[in-house]
């Protein structure tokens, strides 16, 4: 009885319990700008396309494996300690909960640097974090 007990807790132990930020990416994912490049100058305000390859797109809240959503990092970065939290939500962590793939973008003339970055359906980044090289353009 003990032995058959310890070997279901065992083998409860094996189920992969997702954590928060444990959300998996499989591998060969990546999610890149398909319509700037780095080093391009654009008219504000600009179209922004979203590409994602080996991937899905899901709104938030639904969890489904290998799915995400958008977010457009604008002027910032995440750290570390930020890719294993809910992506910020203010002007410059853009959230496309909706499942949206392309959006238009206000910003000041100046040079600016955008980065895009997956979450999952709590906003986490997952793991590995699914994220663009980061671009600079300018808006003139
Ligand atoms: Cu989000």
């Amino acid at each position: 009885m003990t032995v058959r007990l310890l070997a279901l807790v065992a083998a409860l132990a094996l189920v992969p319990g997702v954590a928060p930020g444990e959300t998996p990416s499989p591998a060969g994912a990546t999610v890149y700008f398909i319509n700037l490049k780095d080093g391009d100058t654009v008219a504000s305000p600009f179209k922004v396309q979203f590409g994602l390859i080996g991937m899905g797109v899901a709104p938030v809240g639904t969890q489904v494996a290998n799915t995400g959503h958008h977010h457009l990092i604008i002027d910032a970065a995440l750290s570390a300690d930020e890719l294993k939290a809910p992506i910020a939500a203010d002007a410059k962590h853009v959230h496309f909960g909706g499942g949206q793939t392309e959006t238009m973008v206000t910003l000041p003339a100046g040079q600016h640097s955008l980065q895009l970055a997956l979450g999952d359906w709590t906003h986490i980044p997952h793991n590995p974090p699914v994220m663009s090289p980061v671009i600079k353009i300018t808006v003139k």
